[in-house]
């Protein structure tokens, strides 16, 4: 929310209503000052036309190429004076409508000004390319406030102040499509906090966790090429003094699938990739390490490289990070070597031993060397991928694998290795970030998850990330409506509580109980004879009468999100929720030699503490000792919002001008949408009907008071305020007189900025600096 900026303030607004966003919406007065129109264009795109004339019903708008045309005057969408042309904040605009939002983003997109305030949001839009914005010459003009223009710099700046200010731990909370620019805007804040410095080099640690966890949490996806496949937070901690005294890094669900699958066009987690082209001749020797067209968990999405980017050049600086946030290189070769396990895994092949179809692992290269990478007894490799222990009640059956049955024990290992080792490595990082042992300070957090995500196929993996994103919206959604009527409510103003449109049905729709899609999801997973077809069924018939719900034909389903429809496909959600481990395998790796079995310990402490008989969710439900994905996922995003809750947060939007991740290319319809779903308008809207507009009654009796032709040596501010606002006629309806503050309307203390400067530069009637507006 701005304090008056004398810089912005003089424009004499074309007075309005504070929310004008249809011709019909304008007063008499509006519409004869109103010079040009947004007109949509049969694509959906709207053009800028001047209004030559417009009498009653009609008016003759002339198009930039020269065309003239006629339009039902009810059509127009008032333009803003070019005046406001790529103003900081769309607060500040006199229209607020859709083209006129898209418009200056797109304005000041132009000119590489990708931030912009939409009240007291960051909008940031994705460059996709280098943009000279950043840099220390930058964190320094920000850290001076010396330059105004909206930043991630200005957002972390505000940060700490005002946590050193009030006391408060502070969030900084990024939102946005999948590839809208999240992960990069996390960086840009941390890269300002860590200028903060904090002595022992910690600040740098803190900033090369980044390369580390990108390379093993981030993918290519159709969507990004550098996708996060994990939610992050970040919290970065500070000493009494301001100083970062360490920092702590929290993950969240990890996509697993995509170690042994993923889509055309995709690839695998990059340290794949970057393993196999970057490792030394000695390293490749030691773990019998091949290209990686030679593994088949890399080579089935036919895509092994990304445009720009040197995988072997990449491995060395995920190399040197490890080095910097303390991984011994012992320690650095293991992790290697469960990287190579897991691709040889993959190749491990299997051959059929009787006529019931049974299978057993082909004794091959690829077989052997996994044993030898995890350092187990080949024998015990495989049994546990040709049979399955199985207790029940006091017995031991084991049953014999089939070839699917036994590609997903291979699969499940090769998910659980990977998994284990990505938890090891933020605990190896988590224990080198915590220097400043005692967290007396206070602290900022960063949060970065995946965006919300919608492609033709979408499962399991889709399904939470757009649970996660929803829960995040309602975040957003409450924090801003609520904190913008706190505080006209604290100040003791007038005002009537408005209610906000949220997305609480579409949440409930996942988490009511008994009937709600995660509930839902986890009883099918406890039937052992629940298929991803019975549980499509179970949902259609349960939830069909919610709003929010569509069922379709066979296993597709519908989810009416805040950010658009997702049509989901149940195969594989309850594998995928039951993220089974069996005996044998958490056997396996809970004995072998290297660093597994500390890592599996720590990682899956839940499962290993109670071995469970045979499949580890066991029929029946109630003594199924192990929480589904699902619902571990929804218990961790609680207890996330729990700690948001207590910060005061600092919203970023991060919005997607077009789907090829082009540099200059802004698409409207896209940047409209997401600005829709975000309700980006909303808040603009919601702060714009209130009163955006706050000065003190000091500062404003100082900056008007001299205005005032009455006698008033002997008025306190409020007084000399009053007399302010009555000299002048403005309104009752414009503003608010507060305990501390007044409140005002949209463009109405420009009225008294005009009056101010021309009073100040001795003339009554200025030019009007803006073009062809008559004042
Ligand atoms: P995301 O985090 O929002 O997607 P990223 O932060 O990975 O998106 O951004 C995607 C790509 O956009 C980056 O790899 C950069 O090429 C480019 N980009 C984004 N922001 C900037 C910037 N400020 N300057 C230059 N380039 C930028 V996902 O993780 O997929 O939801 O799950
Ligand atoms: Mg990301």
């Amino acid at each position: 929310i701005n304090d008056v900026d004398p810089g912005t303030a003089t424009i004499p607004l074309p007075q309005s209503d504070g929310d004008e966003r249809r011709w019909s919406d304008t007063s008499a007065y509006a519409r004869k000052k109103i010079l040009q129109s947004w007109i949509q264009l049969p694509n959906g795109n709207w053009e800028l036309g001047k209004i030559l004339s417009t009498s009653g019903e009609e008016s003759v708008i002339s198009l930039p190429e020269g065309k003239v045309i006629k339009v039902i005057s009810e059509s127009l969408v008032p333009a803003n004076p070019d005046i406001l042309d790529g103003v900081h904040d769309l607060m500040q605009l006199s229209y607020l409508n859709e083209p006129s939002v898209l418009y200056n983003l797109n304005y000041r997109y132009n000119q590489d000004m990708i931030y912009t305030k939409a009240g007291p949001v960051l909008v940031a839009v994705n460059p996709f390319k280098e943009v000279p914005l950043y840099g220390n010459r930058y964190i320094e003009a920000y850290r001076k406030r010396s330059n105004e223009s909206p930043h991630v710099y200005a957002i972390a700046d505000t940060a700490i102040r005002e946590m050193i200010r009030d006391e408060v731990n502070q969030s900084i909370i990024i939102s946005g499509e999948s590839g809208a620019g999240k992960t990069e805007t996390a960086k840009i804040a941390m890269q300002y906090l860590a200028a903060l410095g904090g002595g022992s080099g910690i600040e740098y640690e803190i900033l090369k966790t980044n390369p580390i966890l990108e390379a093993f949490g981030n993918a290519k996806t159709l969507r990004n090429d550098n996708s996060s496949r994990f939610g992050k937070l970040i919290e970065i901690h500070f000493s009494d003094s301001g100083k970062i005294s360490g920092a702590q890094v929290q993950t969240f669900l990890l996509e697993k699938s995509r170690v042994v699958q993923c889509a055309e066009g995709e690839r695998s987690y990059h340290i794949f990739y970057q393993l196999c082209a970057g490792a030394s001749s000695a390293l490749r020797e030691k773990l019998n390490l091949a290209s990686a067209h030679e593994y088949k968990y890399l080579g089935q999405s036919n895509c092994y490289s990304i445009n720009g980017v040197d995988d072997a050049e990449r491995f060395h600086t995920v190399k040197e990070a490890l080095d910097i946030v303390h991984v011994s290189k012992e320690d650095q070769e293991s992790v290697f070597a469960m990287l190579a396990a897991v691709l040889w895994l993959g190749n491990v092949s299997f051959t059929v031993i009787d006529n019931e179809n049974h299978v057993e692992p082909v004794a091959d290269e690829s077989l052997a060397t996994v044993a030898k990478l995890i350092g187990c007894n080949i024998n015990d490799l495989t049994l546990t991928l040709s049979k399955r222990n199985m207790r029940v009640r006091n017995d031991t059956i084991v049953q014999k694998l089939t070839l699917p049955q036994a590609i997903d024990a291979r699969d499940a290992l090769a998910k659980s290795i990977y998994s284990c080792l990505f938890d090891w490595l933020v605990e190896q990082i988590n224990k080198s970030l915590a220097v400043g042992k005692r967290r007396t300070g206070r602290s900022i957090s960063i949060l970065d998850i995946y965006g919300f995500e919608s492609f033709d196929k979408n499962s399991f993996e889709q399904f939470c990330i757009n649970y996660a994103n929803e829960r995040l919206q309602q975040h957003f959604n409450r924090h801003l409506f609520k904190l913008e009527q706190e505080e006209y409510i604290q100040d003791g103003i007038d005002w009537t509580r408005v209610d906000f449109e949220d997305n609480q049905d579409c949440l409930s729709l996942f988490e009511k109980k008994p009937l709600g899609l995660l509930s839902l999801l986890d009883e099918e997973s406890t039937f052992p004879n629940g298929t991803d077809m019975t549980l499509a069924n179970k949902l259609k018939e349960h939830l069909h009468s919610n709003s929010c719900f569509r069922g379709d034909k066979g296993k597709l389903f519908t989810v009416v999100h805040y950010a658009g429809e997702v049509t989901y496909e149940t195969t594989g959600f309850l594998e995928k929720n039951r993220d089974l481990l069996h005996l044998d395998s958490i056997h396996l790796l809970s004995s072998c030699s290297c660093l597994l079995p500390q890592a599996f310990a720590s990682s899956m402490l839940i499962q290993s503490e109670k071995p469970v008989a045979g499949p580890l969710y066991k029929a029946g439900g109630a003594d199924s000792q192990r929480l589904s994905v699902a619902t571990k996922f929804k218990g961790q995003l609680f207890q996330l919002m729990q700690r948001l809750g207590n910060t005061t947060p600092h919203f970023i939007r991060c919005i997607k001008p077009n789907n090829v991740q082009s540099p200059g290319l802004y698409e409207q319809g896209l940047v409209l949408q997401q600005l829709r779903c975000c309700g980006v308008l909303e808040v603009v809207r919601i702060s714009r009907s209130g009163f955006p507009t706050r000065m003190s009654h000091q500062k404003f009796s100082r900056r008007y008071g001299f205005l005032l032709v009455e006698n008033i040596a002997d008025k306190d501010p409020l007084g000399v305020s009053v007399a302010i606002l009555h000299q002048f006629n403005i309104l009752p309806e414009m503003y608010q007189v507060g305990y501390t503050k007044l409140f005002f309307r949209t463009g109405q203390i420009g009225v008294l900025e005009d009056t101010r400067n021309r009073t100040l530069h001795g003339i009554l009637r200025v030019q009007s600096s803006f073009r062809g507006y008559q004042a």
